[in-house]
């Protein structure tokens, strides 16, 4: 049976709807039930977690500005670490928890039991305590993606602590600003990470940044590749052989409902990352839930997300979503592309995998790399494809559907954010019809609206245009920045009062499937990654020859969105070749490499307004290449400055 396609319109395989957890009706009835009753709908499946002292209060959640508090079960207590192993060892102790499959295919992949987990996350959850962590401190995780990831963030769990996990890729001092951010008291490290055959020396990053921390931050170092690293003794701990030390038995610590899982950093359209807090109990709730019926995963399944769990999505779909579920979860520490183009449908039927979850930028780069890779493998155990972190593009789509679900693996377009914990809007497999490129309808408890973006008006018409709000709190909702609750409201409740602000744009066609157009601030999406071009601007200035930059996103064929720069040098400084490559350099050594930027061009004025302002709009439309429909440049204090810009423009495509 193959997706059924009508006018671009897919339904399931009549065989998929008929295994299916939720139809179409049953959509349609349980999403009126979550949105008409809130607090009854949550109640019951809140008890899809094992509590160990049950809430007596559901739901208590205002947006109102200057009073923003979001709290979900409150006098409910639980141990996220429980929930995702130790509840399962009865029935599923010997069931395969994680799959690890390593960068390189000639080493072998370990499949780690359920039993086997709660071992080695009572290990290292007794090796923290050792250290003195406790419930509520943190802990930073600056990790590959290794089974001691997994290990170490529900080792915090058990504990009660809060992890923070630094995606790899960040360079040493955007790893001291997240552990001065959160005042960790440990860092959890290793040797090296190796990547697409390549090795990023993460001890000695962490050396470097530790620098600049506090001298009481411990560091815990796993052996991986066993690449050569500096120690510094009383401060450097050797985590594998502790862990062999360490006890198998630690017991799980009761935390309320509302105490913080993690804090996880992400770009924003101004200033530092900020540290986006996330609490127990609703988190686990909504993770486990989407997990489940988004992905229709039924037991047995084997789950493959591709992402890092230095992302959101790592965290609620290759660990917490899963395990909670008593599920089999594919860990991979590669890339797409190493050794070959074949590598992620390699692994698929490896491991047979049967739901396969993506993101857009690594379709497009394999598709680029042309459908042979795929033929290559049996991909017959797939029965879902998942899409997160960008708008898709109906090409990719459309490949996607054909060449790896050979048009009957339903395709589920997930749009959901950091700060959302879950999905947000998704199809549900065997309930909601697929168009490529639409999101479709929201999750269950989600009250998405439209608002004009000028007047704030709610756009009430079934078809309409603006941006993305949401109405009311769902579980997994954020609750706060951490240590900055007024920043937080400030982000997210002041442009459009009453409601959370998602910063996308959005529309809303004839039959109500929803069709997200893209970040409407200063936040592009590179690669499926978020990088505020705030952030790349601080970077740049920071340079000793940079007296001023503007950045902005330009459409890019495989990242989706590419970085272009606009550089003012200061007075003395000649531009040069040289030049342009150490600035990408200095960036890469700031931020880290996924904020190079990809273009860079000497401006030697910026378009400002007479205040002072830089127009951004003119400059976003210079590096599309769409500088014919400039619009009004007549505010500009020089409106020359845009002539020049135009003339020495860097894309040309
Ligand atoms: C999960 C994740 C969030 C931003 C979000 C939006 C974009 C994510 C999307 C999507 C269109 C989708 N985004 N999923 N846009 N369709 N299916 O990616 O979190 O890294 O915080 O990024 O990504 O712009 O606002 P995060």
């Amino acid at each position: 049976m193959s997706n059924v396609a009508q006018a671009d319109i897919y339904t399931a395989p009549e065989d998929f709807v008929a295994k299916a957890h939720i139809d179409a009706a049953g959509y349609a009835s349980m999403y009126e039930a979550s949105v008409a009753d809130p607090a009854a709908y949550w109640a019951e499946q809140a008890q899809r977690v094992d509590w160990i002292k049950p809430f007596t209060k559901v739901k208590d959640a205002s947006f109102e500005l200057g009073n923003v508090s979001i709290k979900w079960f409150e006098d409910g207590t639980l141990n996220v670490a429980a929930n995702c192993v130790d509840r399962h060892l009865e029935i599923r102790g010997d069931q395969t928890a994680i799959i690890w499959e390593p960068d390189s295919p000639d080493t072998p992949a370990k499949h780690i039991t359920y039993r086997v987990l709660h071992e080695n996350v009572c290990r290292m959850a007794n090796v923290l305590k050792a250290q003195g962590v406790t419930k509520g401190d943190r802990v930073v995780l600056y990790l590959p993606m290794i089974p001691e990831a997994a290990y170490a963030m529900l080792a915090c769990a058990r504990l009660g602590a809060i992890h923070s996990i630094v995606f790899a890729g960040f360079s040493p001092d955007a790893l001291a600003d997240r552990i001065n951010g959160c005042g960790a008291k440990v860092v959890i490290t290793s040797d090296e990470a190796p990547r697409g055959g390549r090795k990023t020396a993460l001890k000695s990053n962490t050396d470097q940044a530790l620098n600049h921390c506090d001298d009481h931050v411990k560091c815990l170092v796993v052996k991986h590749t066993g690449g050569q690293t500096t120690w510094v003794a009383g401060r450097d701990i050797d985590l594998n052989a502790e862990m062999a030390n360490a006890g198998t038995d630690c017991p799980a610590v009761e935390v309320g409902a509302e105490d913080p899982l993690f804090i996880l950093y992400t770009s924003g359209s101004t200033g530092k990352p900020k540290g986006v807090v996330h609490t127990s109990g609703g988190y686990l709730v909504y993770a486990a839930m989407t997990h489940l019926y988004t992905f229709d995963y039924h037991d047995g399944d084997v789950f493959w997300c591709t992402a890092d769990v230095g992302w959101v999505t790592g965290h609620s779909y290759i660990i917490y979503g899963p395990l909670a579920n008593g599920a089999t979860t594919v860990m991979f520490e590669g890339v797409p592309t190493y050794p070959d183009a074949g590598r992620f449908w390699e692994v698929c039927a490896k491991h047979k995998v049967n739901q396969f979850y993506t993101a857009p930028t690594a379709i497009r780069a394999l598709m680029g790399k042309g459908a042979e890779w795929v033929e290559k493998h049996d991909l017959s155990s797939l029965r879902l494809l998942g899409s997160v972190g960008e708008p898709i593009n109906p090409e990719a789509w459309n490949w996607y559907n054909e060449h790896v679900g050979k048009g009957r693996c339903p395709i589920v377009d997930t749009f959901w954010q950091t700060e959302t914990g879950g999905h947000l809007i998704t199809p549900l497999p065997g309930a909601i019809p697929q168009k490529p490129g639409s999101a479709t309808k929201p999750f269950f408890g989600v009250t998405p609206v439209i608002l004009d973006p000028n007047t704030a008006e709610v756009q009430s018409e079934t078809k309409a245009e603006g941006v993305l709000c949401i109405k009311d709190s769902w579980p997994g909702q954020m609750r706060t920045l951490w240590g900055d609750h007024e920043r937080f409201e400030e982000a997210y409740f002041t442009q459009y009062p009453g409601y959370y602000f998602t910063g996308d744009g959005c529309r809303r066609d004839d039959d109500g499937y929803y069709w997200i157009t893209g970040r409407v601030d200063d936040v592009i999406n590179v690669s499926g990654h978020r990088m505020g071009t705030a952030e790349v601007e601080s970077a740049l200035v920071a340079h000793a020859r940079v007296a001023e930059a503007a950045v902005v996103g330009y459409p890019h064929d495989i990242k989706g969105q590419g970085i272009y720069a606009y550089v003012t040098l200061m007075n003395d400084t000649q531009p040069s070749e040289e030049l342009r490559k150490e600035l990408v350099k200095w960036v890469r050594s700031e931020i880290g490499p996924i904020a190079s930027p990809d273009l860079i061009q000497w401006a030697p004025g910026l378009p400002k307004t007479r205040s002072g302002k830089i127009m951004r709009r003119i400059l976003r439309k210079i590096a599309e290449n769409d500088y014919a429909a400039l619009g009004d440049t007549s505010t500009l204090a020089d409106p020359s400055v845009v002539d020049d810009l135009i003339e020495n423009r860097m894309n040309r495509a």
